[in-house]
């Protein structure tokens, strides 16, 4: 599809307006979306990277994707053919998915691919504590802290995956909990600086590799928005990871809906937004119908930065 951005960048507009978005500051985003006067045809394909927390806890995103991302696909190949999708997966490491049949694997096209991909993380990693990056003979029950190494999974997601030049770049990322930065280690579940100790939960070298400073410096030089979907309410005592944790449970949000220390959410500074997990655990909100209006919203308009 070939649209002037002038006409574009009003549709968006008048998508983005009050109460349009959930969390993620979303509010701040119009302020300067004046129409531009540049009516040059955009002729941008779409890139969308799946970046997916496979902790325990997160197996019902990867059923919901399973069902639902025929219908991403196509409405994303509806605004522009041949649409490229990633996967990278992450608990305490991640892991940039390779069944897909372009870029040595990294690139999926079709539903029935990443469908199967799905299948294989929720199967053999998330009902089983075992980290992405450990591969399938990797431990199991290995996951000592609630915080999920989402950080270096978006820093891969700038530099390992494919993005094509012309590309409309969308990150989709799903995930309950917040971050840690390096030089923190997401094995060291005492916070000792030693990785050793080998009762449950056990300990492990999974060190974080890059801080949050980096890698939103890395998204937006390469104009990647990225949208997520996390909690945006504390969770019940009940509902809560079964481990402890390095940052107090009232940062879950943190990076996400709410500054992580003192810099802004993720989507906030990368022009994107965040959407409330626990509606999508609970079935009110629809992963499809609200990643195909970011991916609509966001085509052949540049993030404003
Ligand atoms: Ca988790
Ligand atoms: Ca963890
Ligand atoms: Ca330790």
């Amino acid at each position: 599809m070939k649209r002037p951005h002038a006409v574009l960048a009003l549709t968006v507009f008048a998508a983005c307006g009050p109460g349009a978005r959930s969390g993620g500051g979303g509010d701040d985003v119009e302020v300067d979306a004046a129409p531009t006067v540049d009516a040059a045809p955009c002729e941008d394909v779409v890139d969308v990277v799946f970046v997916l927390d496979t902790s325990s806890s997160m197996g019902f995103v990867l059923s919901q994707l399973e069902m639902q991302i025929a219908q991403v696909v196509s409405a994303s190949n509806a605004l522009a053919p041949d649409a490229h999708f990633g996967l990278i997966v992450f608990q305490d490491n991640h892991f940039v998915d390779n069944t897909g049949p372009l870029e040595g694997g990294k690139v999926h096209t079709a539903a029935a691919t990443l469908q199967t991909a799905f299948r294989n993380y929720r199967d053999n990693y998330t009902n089983n504590n075992r980290n992405p990056g450990d591969g399938i003979s990797g431990p199991t029950t290995q996951n000592p802290i609630c915080e999920e190494n989402s950080l270096d999974a978006l820093y891969a997601a700038t530099d390992s995956f494919p993005w094509r030049t012309n590309a409309t770049r969308v990150v989709i990322l799903a995930t309950d909990d917040t971050f840690l930065e390096r030089p923190d280690n997401y094995g060291d579940r005492d916070g000792d600086g030693m990785t050793n100790k080998t009762d449950f939960p056990r300990e492990g070298h999974y060190p974080a590799l890059r801080t949050l400073t980096e890698t939103v410096g890395a998204l937006r030089t390469g104009r990647i928005r990225v949208f997520s979907f996390s909690r945006i309410t504390q969770p019940s005592f009940l509902d809560r990871c079964g481990t402890g944790r390095r940052l107090p449970w009232a940062d879950i949000t943190d990076g996400w809906s709410t500054p992580y220390k003192t810099e802004m959410p993720i989507p906030v500074q990368t022009d994107g937004d965040n959407f409330d997990l626990d509606q999508v655990k609970s079935g009110s909100l629809s992963l499809s119908a609200t990643i195909n209006k970011v991916v609509l919203d966001s085509y052949c308009t540049p993030p404003l930065l």
